[in-house]
């Protein structure tokens, strides 16, 4: 199978995370792109701990360092399903005060009608609490229409009240506007301890980095029932990441398009599949999960042999914008230079080889950093890997 590598770079492997959020065609999309330059990061962590209380605390800690927290929310025990109280509800309020989304990886695959109803409602009711989600398309692409119409019609349905609030800008000037906006931030601060996100007003005048910033008083349209507003919560979780505002309630859909196992019977058919899937689904699908970038892919580069009417216009491909996410990533150990397997079939590469190399966007990282005696240490060791490769890939495809 021959990739994107030989031929001319597509142009969104060029761009920086900035340069692309004006030409994606999913405001979620565009906002992951800001938040990803925000914090300098584009790291996800794969949060599969064993009960709910450790997901929490995880996300907690680890959350200054992530753009993206993935859940499987059927591995965790003692989760619990209240929608406005819930474990997914003290997620999205984390989400909110550290700044990061969150992608449930359900892999939802079956006819339209079921996907629909797994998405939307059930016990857990996955749409309400993370911003992503994910499809095997194995069951052909009506089920991503079908999954973009229920999560549309479930964006209308919520009843909107309008909330007023202060919220803390993007820094813009050397003084505070006023003595509150000063406090607000200082707590702010105590939240997002680490050097990075608000702190991006820094030193280009040789002093020391300040947090600069003005109040700005807003009057917003929020579901009166989102976990974003959940009435019960604690003063301290209704603390909202500084660095940008919060993010949109538009649900997103990544792809599926190759896994990461050994013996993964996804192959260039289905992957193009996926492609097509995602083309002709643009205001819902976000990108994908996969191991190289598909961004301009053609189904010459994928399955060259594949009998297919549908091929792809250069217009169409050369338009792509997609995301992509990629697990299956981890660092060697002290003194080797690729990282082993688990074996169990999972097959790790390293966030250089991921994201600089094979052009994907987003490392995620599992056991990498939850098995590490300070994970938070270890995910900011990750963060710093992941965006160098990117940094790497710019500079190397100039
Ligand atoms: P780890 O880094 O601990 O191997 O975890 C990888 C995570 O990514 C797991 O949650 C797994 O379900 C998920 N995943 C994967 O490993 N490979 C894929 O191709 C797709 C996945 O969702």
């Amino acid at each position: 199978m021959s990739t994107t590598q030989e031929k001319q770079p597509h142009w969104s492997l060029k761009q920086s995370f900035a340069e692309r959020v004006e030409s994606s065609s999913h405001p979620l999309t565009s906002y992951l792109f800001r938040l990803m330059e925000v914090k300098q990061s584009n790291l996800c962590l794969s949060a599969d701990v064993e009960h709910a209380r450790d997901l929490l605390a995880l996300a907690d800690k680890v959350g200054p360092s992530i753009v993206v927290l993935k859940t499987h929310y059927d591995l965790i025990t003692g989760w619990d399903y209240h929608p406005h109280t819930g474990t997914g509800a003290q997620l999205a309020a984390l989400a909110r005060k550290h700044g990061f989304l969150i992608f449930e990886d359900r892999k939802f695959v079956d006819i339209g009608s079921t996907v629909q109803k797994q998405y939307t409602a059930g016990t857990a009711c996955i749409v309400e609490w993370a911003h992503i989600t994910n499809a095997d398309i194995h069951a052909g692409e009506a089920m991503v229409s079908a999954m973009a119409q229920a999560a549309q019609k479930w964006r209308e349905r919520v009843p909107y009240e309008v909330k007023t609030s202060v919220s803390v800008g993007t820094p813009v000037a050397d003084q505070f506007a006023d003595e509150e906006a000063e406090d607000q931030v200082d707590e702010l601060r105590k939240i997002v301890p680490r050097e990075n996100g608000i702190s991006s007003a820094k030193d280009t005048d040789g002093r020391k980095g300040s947090i600069v910033s003005i109040t700005t008083v807003t009057q917003t349209y929020e579901p009166a029932d989102s976990p974003r507003l959940a009435k019960t919560m604690s003063v301290g979780d209704e603390a909202v990441f500084p660095g940008i505002e919060e993010a949109p309630l538009d649900r997103g859909l990544l792809i599926l398009a190759q896994m990461s196992s050994k013996g993964c019977l996804m192959d260039g058919k289905y992957t193009w599949e996926c492609v097509k899937a995602a083309r002709k689904n643009k205001d819902f699908v976000m990108g994908y999960v996969a191991q190289q970038n598909l961004n301009g892919i053609t189904k010459e580069d994928l399955a060259p042999t594949y009998e297919d009417d549908e091929s792809a216009t250069e217009e169409e491909a050369q338009a792509d914008n997609f995301i992509h996410m990629t697990p299956g990533c981890k660092l060697p150990p002290p003194g080797e230079e690729a990282p082993q397997g688990d074996g169990l079939g999972q097959q790790y590469n390293t966030p250089d080889n991921l994201v600089n190399i094979k052009g994907t966007d987003i490392a995620i990282v599992g056991r990498g950093i939850i098995t590490a005696a300070d994970p938070p240490a270890e995910a900011e060791r990750y963060r710093r890997k992941a965006w160098k490769a990117y940094q790497d890939r710019r500079e190397r495809l100039a």
